[in-house]
């Protein structure tokens, strides 16, 4: 679910962006295995658009509001998120590694917008935190 509330990032306060209630970095990773189809429920209560973005997937949305999803496929590379809507979605996890899921509007990102999935069996030598080092590819 995302949604608002007030706290700290980086120490600057504000009404931030949440997901489950969290914001990041402290928003638990989604955990999956290869091979897994994983169903996602999402629901925006923050009452802004959210385009909704998933690395490495693509994703196909099979109810909104609770109403089955007909016709052709609708699969999507970034969901949006109208105020007060519920998606459920599903993909396939068929390319391990640890990606974002996030807003693509990217000061919402900024704002704490932002979650991961992660694969079972992947690490990463790279950190959370901007004293780390870690350089852009
Ligand atoms: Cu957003």
């Amino acid at each position: 679910m995302i949604a608002r509330r007030f706290g700290l990032i980086d120490g600057r306060p504000g009404n931030f962006w949440t997901i489950n209630g969290r914001m990041f970095p402290d928003v638990p990773m989604f955990h999956v295995r290869e091979g897994d189809v994983v169903a996602m429920h999402l629901r925006n209560d923050s009452g802004d658009v959210h385009p909704m973005h998933l690395h490495g997937h693509h994703v196909v949305v099979l109810a909104r509001d609770g109403v089955a999803a007909s016709g052709s496929p609708w699969i999507v590379d970034s969901l949006d998120l109208h105020p007060g809507e519920r998606y459920d979605v599903a993909f396939l996890a068929d390319n391990p590694g640890i990606w974002s899921d996030h807003c693509h509007t990217l000061p919402h990102a900024v704002d704490g917008l932002v979650a991961h999935v992660m694969y079972e069996g992947v690490t990463t030598p790279f950190t959370i935190d901007g004293e780390a080092g870690n350089r852009p590819e």
